[in-house]
């Protein structure tokens, strides 16, 4: 890994690759990576600028949006919607998808994204981050619409999050192994920290919100069961557990360390398949761990082949080191 290399520098040489590259690509990230230095300077000055807290709205899942959820859909827009690379975005906090303005030129990619996730930790200051998503666009469309964003995990040129812990770190994938970029706010850049990240194939931790337990399907329980019997179970090994109910922090962990996620399908509200968003959650984070090495899946199958329905589907999820993956999807498949 070459000493200080800026997340600029990266994308430009990466670009290089590519004689037929326009340079729009590395545009457009260049300005995720700008709406992300103006989220992490509000998620850091949130409680000295008085905007910790909920706003009297909800967004399109009925959640309350806090403060923090707007300001980030805004920065994010604002940052994107003029570079020219775009044909439309589509956000946790929006409805339907967001037309880019037509006094702005329109581009070859789209990308979803929720802009602040975790965002109901943030009056505790825990960790938080946002996460994205590009596919390529229709070509020929003038107007884009719900349906283009509609293509399975597997289409997705990049995908990536930002995480606003200790330090902010930039984790991006565009299909050919996983890369971290952490901030230096002296300079306000980007610098590669660590290089094709790779996931441990075997974990004993694991990852689930264990309120929900008497909600879950037996495959799961069972996983979990046999995980808490420890050396007096059919593992016969010790397991740990944690839950920091934020996405970014959970796969954050995985990456450095291993482990298994779990956001499953349970019955506490049938209406629900899952609490995850599969566009720009679920799709985005499976890449991630996919790229690393690791495996992502619903249960029944790979979460990067489930044909989109709508953009605010949720899904379940089950993602992390390989082996213990595999194990959880043998579970379903007896
Ligand atoms: P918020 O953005 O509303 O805080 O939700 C975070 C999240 O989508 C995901 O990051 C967590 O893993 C999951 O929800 C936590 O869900 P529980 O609150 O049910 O533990």
């Amino acid at each position: 890994m070459q000493k200080g290399m800026t997340i600029t520098q990266f994308l430009i040489e990466k670009q290089r690759d590519f004689t037929s590259a326009t340079g729009d690509f590395t545009a457009l990230l260049n300005g995720v990576v700008v709406a992300c230095k103006r989220i992490a300077g509000a998620v850091n000055k949130a409680g000295l600028i008085g905007v910790l807290g909920a706003e009297d709205s909800e967004n399109v899942q009925g959640e309350v949006q806090k403060k923090l959820d707007v300001i980030s859909n805004r920065y994010m827009i604002e940052s994107l919607e003029w570079g020219g690379y775009l044909a439309g975005m589509a956000s946790e906090e929006e409805e339907t998808c967001y037309q880019i303005p037509d006094q702005y030129k329109k581009g070859r990619y789209l990308i979803l994204f929720d802009p602040l996730d975790g965002s109901s930790n943030l009056d505790a200051n825990i960790s938080t981050g946002t996460i994205f998503s590009i596919l390529k666009a229709p070509e020929g469309k003038p107007n884009i619409e719900d349906a283009d964003f509609l293509q399975p995990g597997t289409e997705q040129v990049c995908a990536g999050y930002c995480m606003y812990g200790p330090a902010t770190v930039m984790v991006l994938t565009t299909g050919q192994g996983v890369n971290a970029f952490t901030l230096d706010r002296d300079v306000g850049e980007f610098y590669l920290t660590e290089e094709n990240i790779r996931i441990p194939e075997d974990t004993r931790e694991f990852a689930i919100n264990a309120s929900n337990s008497r909600f879950w399907e037996p495959p799961v329980k069972r996983y979990i069961d046999e995980c808490l019997a420890g050396t007096e179970g059919p593992r016969g090994e010790n397991f740990n557990m944690r839950w920091v109910a934020s996405m970014v922090a959970e796969i954050h962990r995985i990456l450095s360390r291993g482990g298994i996620f779990m956001y499953p399908r349970d019955t506490k509200d049938p209406s629900k398949p899952g609490r995850l968003r599969l566009m720009y959650e679920a799709n985005p984070m499976s890449m991630i761990i996919e790229q690393a090495g690791g495996a992502s899946t619903t249960g029944r199958g790979r979460i990067m082949e489930v044909q989109p329905e709508g953009l605010h589907q949720r899904v379940p999820v089950i993602l992390g080191s390989k082996n213990e993956v595999d194990r959880v999807t043998s579970y379903h498949n007896e």
